[in-house]
């Protein structure tokens, strides 16, 4: 070591052993990682590699932090059931650092015969010291190729001796401690606040629930258990081994991009009644119903947080904290337009880049920040001081405050219900959403696709804002914006207008410009579907 900095790695540096284990995951020469909306996400056929280096990166991460547990989820979420991911979680729950998405993507990408000086060069500059315990806990969703990455993940970990399991320990002992550290724990502590809440409150009919045929069927079914007749499911889409079940024709995502119910629930739906969709790894939540005329109305993350926020501003207004306690809410661009101006009109709200980890960060400026991303994905984050309420300290002990939970928003929703004696006609009447459409384009190359302002604008391809915008005047409460997808190899295009029709034709629209600008292949053109 010299003043000028750390020449050497600190503690053990096991390079024979590494080596060993990457040999066995050779990184395939001719694709290109990156760790995008929500970390690296592409074919499970090619992530094996990515799964033995990320192993390794979550055991130096742990170090790093003095042997805090670091989270590994592997899972491509609402992608498709060939697609496989994973991400990385930091200690208390939120995303990984974002410059630490810098070094994965690094570390993925390096060729086989450099791995292990790149991995040296990077513990040694990151100051990382070897002789730290390493702690992680990992888990998986229900995809066939899931068994095997786990596998090469688990690789990762043995090639630093580092620890790995599969509950949460961090908060053990601190005044933030979660409870029982096992599933069961959770579940028993997420329904016994449920309970409490909802006391007092008349019957809550049956909700329906749509698992996306994944890892979420089995927590809805752990959890009816102890929630029993206080809030009875009907659960559907459980199906989590049948090859090609998985977010195929249900699902959040289905539902919200598709604007109707899975075909599974047609006929099963009962007018009026309550259902909602979960997605591959359940951490996204879809409301929706089916109204007296027989139409279908969602009820998505933009009407979650409406409902969400205003019964927490109620909660505080009544403790008499409206002083002291500052809520907002935090939207994405994709935010419906009726929504945020619902919104704006009753409390402070911004607007971000897509994806949780983006949002989390903002709504931590407010006191209470409510966060949902229009496609489901969201949470208050309520904090310390609001315990003086009994609700407010009833809802901490409800709500997963870090990363999104589908079942505990879920559950929240229900009590909000429960508390305004709202139906699900009188929660939609909230506001009208404005119609709108959301398109993906498939390009040769999304990245050439740069944004600025939250993604509402871009910057790259030069000159197509500029004809995005001409476009968009033409139609009455126009609005479309462009971005290139961080979880799959396609340009999304949202448009929202003041008639269906309108709102289905700018979409179309922007598209054909996206398309035509970037050169795609001619049989992929967006179609029209209007
Ligand atoms: C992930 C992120 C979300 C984001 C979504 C879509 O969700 O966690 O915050 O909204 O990707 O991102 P993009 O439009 O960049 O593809 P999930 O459910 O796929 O993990």
């Amino acid at each position: 070591m010299s003043s000028a900095g750390v020449l050497e790695v600190r503690g053990p540096f096991p390079s024979e052993e590494i080596q060993a284990y990457s040999d066995l995951h050779p990184k395939p020469r001719n694709v290109v990682y990156s760790y995008g909306t929500a970390g690296f996400r592409t074919l499970g056929s090619v992530l094996d590699s990515v799964l033995f280096r990320v192993g390794i990166l979550a055991a130096l991460r742990s170090k790093k932090l003095d042997g805090k547990t670091i989270g590994v989820m592997i899972t491509a979420s609402h992608n498709p059931e060939e697609d496989n991911g994973v991400k990385l979680v930091d200690p208390r729950g939120e995303m990984l650092e974002a410059a630490w998405e810098h070094h994965a993507t690094l570390l993925a990408n390096s060729p086989n015969e450099e791995f292990v000086s790149t991995l040296y060069d990077f513990i040694r500059d990151t100051r990382i010291d070897m002789s730290k315990p390493s702690r992680v806990v990992y888990a998986r969703d229900t995809r066939p190729s899931g068994e095997s990455l786990v596998k090469a993940f688990e690789d990762g970990l043995k090639s630093l001796g580092a620890e790995g399991r599969d509950a949460a320990i961090n908060t053990k002992g601190t005044k933030e401690e979660y409870g029982e550290d096992s599933e069961d724990g959770y579940y028993q502590k997420m329904s016994e606040a449920f309970r409490k809440l909802v006391s007092g409150r008349p019957r809550i009919p049956p909700l329906v629930i749509d698992c996306a045929n994944g890892v979420g069927a089995h927590a809805a079914q752990k959890l009816a258990q102890y929630l029993g007749e206080t809030l009875p499911f009907v659960l559907h889409n459980t199906d989590t081994v049948t090859p090609g079940g998985l977010n195929h024709e249900c699902g959040a995502d289905y539902v919200k991009t598709s604007q109707r119910p899975p075909p599974s629930l047609i006929g099963v739906l009962q007018k009026g009644q309550r259902a909602c969709s979960l997605d591959g790894d359940a951490d996204r939540l879809m409301y929706y119903f089916i109204d007296e005329r027989n139409y279908f109305l969602m009820l998505d993350g933009d009407k979650i947080a409406t409902l969400v926020a205003s019964f927490i501003v109620d909660l505080v207004r009544l403790a008499g904290l409206s002083d002291s306690v500052r809520v907002g809410v935090v939207q994405t661009a994709y935010a419906n337009g009726a929504s945020t101006k619902y919104l704006s009109d009753r409390l402070p709200v911004k607007c971000t880049p897509t994806g949780v980890k983006h949002l989390h960060h903002a709504a931590e400026q407010f006191n209470i920040g409510v966060y949902f991303e229009a496609n489901g994905h969201g949470t208050p984050s309520t904090p310390a001081q609001s315990t003086a309420l009994k609700h407010l300290r009833n809802l901490t002990e409800l709500v997963n405050q870090t990363v999104g939970d589908a079942l505990s928003d879920m559950l929240l929703v229900e009590v909000v219900l429960a508390h305004k004696a709202y139906s699900a006609a009188e929660w939609n009447s909230l506001y009208t959403d404005l119609p709108n459409r959301l398109v993906k384009v498939h390009v040769p190359n999304r990245h050439a696709f740069k944004t600025e302002d939250a993604e509402r604008r871009l910057v790259t391809p030069q000159g197509l804002q500029a004809k995005i915008e001409e476009l968009v005047n033409r139609y009455e409460s126009g609005r479309s914006f462009v971005r290139p997808s961080g979880t799959e190899d396609v340009v999304r295009v949202y448009a929202e207008a003041g008639l269906r029709s309108q709102a289905d034709e700018l979409a179309y629209r922007v598209g054909g410009l996206v398309f035509d600008e970037a050169g795609g292949d001619p049989s992929r053109r967006p179609k029209e579907f209007y």
